[in-house]
């Protein structure tokens, strides 16, 4: 089972110990590379990407790390895993790379292939893997993994990658390998992240503007439901599917390219499912603007207001939260502005996962409990909450 999440953000360091401790475990000598790539948490601008619109993350303090080396037996194409997570060892060839069922490896292999597709030759190695991103969590553990192996093949290869296009490459691994038809918010955050920056991405040109989140008095606090509703992946196809066709019947090339007054005048043209979710779509894409805009400022109510704004949006006409998730946003509108909390919203593609709450730095302890105990009474499940800040994306720490 996954180790249990803690409050304080974990010592990188050790886990790099762990795993390098665990590949020569399992594989009878050190290895020759480490690399790590992190989680994120979205603060505002959800659904948006895969709209061509804006989306405004941080890579979190949460780790996937990868230790690598070559196995003994030379010219071999086989890639053999060990995850310290499950404790498991599992091979497969370079060779025949194809989407199989999906398991744990279905986003290594989609690295490996699009590394492939490019004229990466890593050949055989021996992998040990570790997460610190908790898994389907919303906080992007898949992401972390694809952007992880690819940093792996770099390493291995001595070929950089430019880090849009190893995004890219990791979205596509996503799409082909797991089947989810996600945006590019996930892999762009997890290979480029800073420390102390949030990306303000723009989906359509795939450019970040950097926007420090150095405010000393505001920390970020992410909380785990410990629930996740969507089983198959389908509704996340189906709000994209849905997406795609109200940018049709509006005549645009995506729901970037209309405003909510605009989109407003057509509110009887469209079917109201299409309206609703475009609506949703529509109006995130101006609080993510606002909301950088107001963080740029200090404006810290006015983020706030907009956090809310974007999760009763995605309640009420995106529908992709859930009992859960609102009774912790309910819990930390609940503590409020005088008990520190400046906003709170689901994170992620929903139906479970977290939330993200920021809130007065030192009272980060004391709001979680508040909160949790609050959730805990009216669901009867534990939640998980820890703090993080800004962190480096994907980079090579050994080789
Ligand atoms: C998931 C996807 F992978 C992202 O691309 C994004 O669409 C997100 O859901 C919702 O904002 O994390």
């Amino acid at each position: 089972a996954p180790a249990e999440e803690e409050f304080e953000t974990p010592s990188f360091g050790e886990q790099i110990a762990t795993v390098r401790a665990d590949y020569e475990r399992t594989f009878d000598v050190p290895p020759e590379w480490i690399v790590a790539a992190p989680g994120r948490v979205n603060l505002i601008g959800e659904h948006t990407d895969y709209n061509a619109g804006f989306v405004f993350p941080l890579a979190i303090e949460r780790y996937v790390v990868i230790a690598g080396g070559r196995p003994k037996q030379q010219g071999s194409k086989l890639v053999k895993v060990h995850s310290t997570l499950l404790n498991e060892t599992v091979d497969f060839s370079l060779d025949d790379l194809k989407p199989e069922e999906v398991t744990w490896t279905s986003y290594i292999r989609g690295a490996f292939a699009g590394c492939l597709e490019r004229g990466m030759e890593p050949g055989g190695l021996n992998l040990a893997v570790d997460s610190k991103v908790p898994l389907g969590g919303g906080l992007s553990s898949s992401a972390a993994l694809e952007v992880a192996t690819a940093t792996m093949i770099e390493a291995v290869t001595g070929k950089k990658l430019d880090p849009v296009d190893k995004a890219r490459l990791c979205q596509k691994a996503e799409h082909d390998y797991a089947g989810v038809p996600c945006g590019i918010m996930d892999q762009f955050s997890s290979s480029l992240g800073e420390a102390g920056k949030l990306l303000l991405i723009d989906c359509r040109t795939e450019t970040a503007e950097m926007v420090s989140l150095d405010d000393l008095n505001v920390a970020v606090l992410i909380i785990n439901t410990n629930v996740k509703h969507e089983l198959t992946g389908g509704e996340y196809a189906e709000r994209r599917s849905q997406c795609e066709a109200a940018a049709k019947e509006l005549g645009v090339k995506a729901l970037r390219d209309i405003t909510l007054e605009k989109l407003e005048a057509y509110a009887d043209k469209l079917e109201p499912v299409l309206f609703r979710r475009a609506r949703h779509v529509v109006s995130e894409n101006e609080r993510v603007l606002k909301a950088a805009e107001a963080l740029r400022a200090g404006d810290w109510e006015d983020v706030g207001e907009l956090m809310y704004a974007s999760h009763n949006s995605l309640r009420d006409d995106y529908k992709v939260s859930c009992p859960e998730l609102d009774v912790l946003v309910n819990e930390a509108h609940r503590v409020g502005t005088e008990g520190g909390v400046i906003g709170s919203r689901m994170t992620g593609g929903g139906f479970g996962g977290c939330t993200v709450t920021l809130v007065a730095a030192g009272k980060e302890r004391e709001i979680a409990d508040k909160i949790c105990q609050g959730y805990q009474k009216e669901t009867g499940i534990e939640a998980t909450p820890f703090v993080t800040k800004p962190a480096r994306g994907a980079h090579i720490v050994q080789g």
